[in-house]
This record gives structure tokens, C-alpha cells and sequence, in this order.
């Protein structure tokens, strides 16, 4: 068997930190408090979010592994052959096996991720899984610009799963397509995961599911500020909030306090009143339509688009001009 670092290419380009410390600090100050969402994921939320995947009520990762299951085989033939398959968060590189079995010749998979350890072991897993592909992986922060290797003989493909364009607003999703789209210019192309709007009783249940995991994912940034911030919050006093606003078609997700109380973060004291709500994440959804122009104004020319036929969640192939 090969020595671990025979089997994967290997980068750090890890940017410094943010520090959760300035964030928090920062998104306290402001008149409606919040925290960004990418710090729910620390390792017992990573492992959360894992949960929150597997729930009854939570379907876009399932509907996500069927429509990849079902179209797989034509989503492989808008490809062709020797493609190099850029996955954006890739994290245990789950999904992208099922497309990787219907390729024809992948040459190469870039593995992006800012879970330093979570990358290596899944890329080198899977390096070892597909032995003929070439298996790089970069850890990096995925929205802001960072070198790639050169594309190959075959289509450069970045794919990003999950719907996590819906973290994003709007504008910050566009910005991000454009950067793809300027990246795969001269034929590549984006298959994109895009959970679509819906009746909002479903998509209330998949965010206030009944085992309470949603809640818990939320409120363990409670636990995360106490722990590494010397945080006071008694997370009896709180609660996890989200409800679908309909006017901006996003879910929202708050922690909200259940009385007038201080808090402190590193010494500092913040009050909060009863009622009063940190807001923690925003979950668009988009129609099929909507996101199609979204990519349009982005530099794509939406080709494709998958959907299952509960009308849940969509996949979407975008080639680059
Ligand atoms: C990662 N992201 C696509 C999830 C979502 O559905 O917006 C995060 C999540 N938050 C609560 N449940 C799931």
C-alpha cells in the first residue's frame, strides 16, 4: 500500500484565523445583534450539522444523494471525459463519490476545505478509493480567491453540494459565482445544489426539527463563547428561533433571550432584553428561476437543472462564458 502522503497532493493555504473573539465582540456591538454563521462549525457543531443531515425533517441531503443517484449518468455525459473536478467545502466527500462512479476518466479532484484534518483523511480515503484519479487537496477558505492547479485534458468542473449557496445573501452569492465563473472561464462549468422554495410549514419542520438537534447546533455557540471566550450565557435561558420569512425567501435562525439578562464575552458585559434575538444564520431559497437569472448575472449560461419530484431542492449545471 502507498505511504498517506503518496497518495494525496497536499496545500495549506489556510488564511490567519478570524478571531471568534473580534466577531462576537463585533456583532454584539451592532444595534441587532448577531454572530456569523460559519462559527457554528466547530468541531461538536461540525458533528451536529452531521446529525441535522441525517433527520426526517431535514430533506435536502437526501433529496441532494437521490437526484445525484438518478441523473448522475447525464450529468456525466454534459461533462465528458477527463474532467477535473473542483469540490468547494467538500468535507467528507461524500456526495461527490456518486459522481465520480458515473465520470468518465476523471483525471483529478481538488478537495477544498478549511477542516485541515477532516480534508486529509477523507481525500487520502478516497485517493485510495480511486486509484487512477489524481487527488489534490487544498485547504483554504473557498470564498475568497486562492490558486488552483492547471486545469487538464478535460472540463474543469467545480461542484458545490448542500445548497450552501443559501448561507450566503444574495449579493454575496453572486459575488461568489462571479470569482467561479471567472475561474472556469473557456469551458468549464458548476453543478450547484439549490434547495428550492416550498410550502414554509417544510421548511419550518426541517429547521425546528422534533428531537431538537437544530436547536442544540444553534445553541452550542453559546457553548463554544463560554468555552473559548470566558463566556457566562445559562443556556437555560435561551432559546432557538427560526421561522421563514417570506418576503426576503430566506429561513432565519436566532438565539433569543428568554429574559432581560447581562451577559459577559472576555470580560465584557452585554445586556440583553427579554425577547431579544441574536441572529445567527439566514437560509435562502431560490426558484428555479430566480437562480438561473442569479447565475446569469454572474457570468454563467445556466444549462441544466435537475429537480426531484416533490419540487424539494434542485441541481443545477452552469457553464462558464
Ligand atoms: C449548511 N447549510 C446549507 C445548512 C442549511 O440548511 O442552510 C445549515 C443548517 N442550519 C440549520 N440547519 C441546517
Amino acid at each position: 500500500m502507498k505511504p498517506t502522503q503518496d497518495l494525496i497532493e497536499f496545500h495549506d493555504l489556510a488564511p490567519p484565523q478570524e478571531r471568534f473573539l473580534d466577531a462576537v465582540l463585533e456583532g454584539f456591538g451592532r444595534p441587532q445583534k448577531q454572530i456569523p454563521c460559519k462559527f457554528l462549525y466547530d468541531q461538536r457543531g461540525s458533528e451536529l450539522f452531521e446529525e441535522i443531515c441525517e433527520l426526517p425533517e431535514y430533506y435536502p441531503t437526501r433529496t441532494e444523494m437521490a437526484l445525484l443517484e438518478r441523473y448522475r449518468a447525464d450529468m456525466a455525459a454534459a461533462i465528458g471525459p477527463y474532467c477535473q473536478l473542483i469540490e468547494f467545502g467538500s468535507g467528507a466527500s461524500r456526495k461527490v463519490r456518486l459522481l465520480l462512479d458515473a465520470l468518465d476518466r476523471p483525471g483529478a479532484y481538488v478537495a477544498v476545505d478549511i477542516s485541515k484534518v477532516l480534508l486529509r483523511q477523507s481525500a487520502v480515503a478516497l485517493a485510495r478509493d480511486y486509484p487512477e484519479l489524481d487527488v489534490v487537496a487544498i485547504c483554504a477558505d473557498y470564498t475568497r480567491e486562492f490558486p488552483l492547479p492547471p486545469p487538464g485534458a478535460g472540463m474543469r468542473v467545480a461542484f458545490f453540494p448542500g445548497s450552501t449557496i443559501g448561507n450566503f445573501t444574495p449579493a454575496e452569492a453572486e459575488h461568489f459565482l462571479a470569482n467561479c465563473a471567472r475561474t472556469l472561464r473557456g469551458g468549464g462549468a458548476m453543478l450547484i445544489g439549490v434547495d428550492l422554495k416550498k410550502n414554509p410549514s417544510v421548511l419550518h419542520a426541517a429547521y425546528n426539527d422534533s428531537l431538537g438537534v437544530t436547536a442544540d447546533f444553534n445553541l452550542n455557540l453559546l457553548t463554544r463563547i463560554n468555552r473559548e471566550l470566558g463566556g457566562d450565557f445559562d443556556l437555560d435561558r435561551f432559546r432557538h428561533l427560526a421561522f421563514y420569512n417570506d418576503a426576503r425567501g430566506r429561513i432565519e435562525i436566532y438565539i433569543e433571550s428568554l429574559r432581560e439578562q447581562t451577559v459577559a464575552v472576555a470580560g465584557r458585559k452585554f445586556h440583553l432584553g427579554k425577547g431579544e434575538r441574536i441572529h445567527t444564520e439566514d437560509s435562502c431559497k431560490y426558484s428555479v428561476d430566480e437562480f438561473r437569472s442569479l447565475a446569469q448575472r454572474s457570468g454563467f449560461i445556466p444549462s441544466a437543472v435537475w429537480v426531484d419530484g416533490q419540487g424539494l431542492f434542485s441541481l443545477h449545471l452552469l457553464r462558464a462564458r
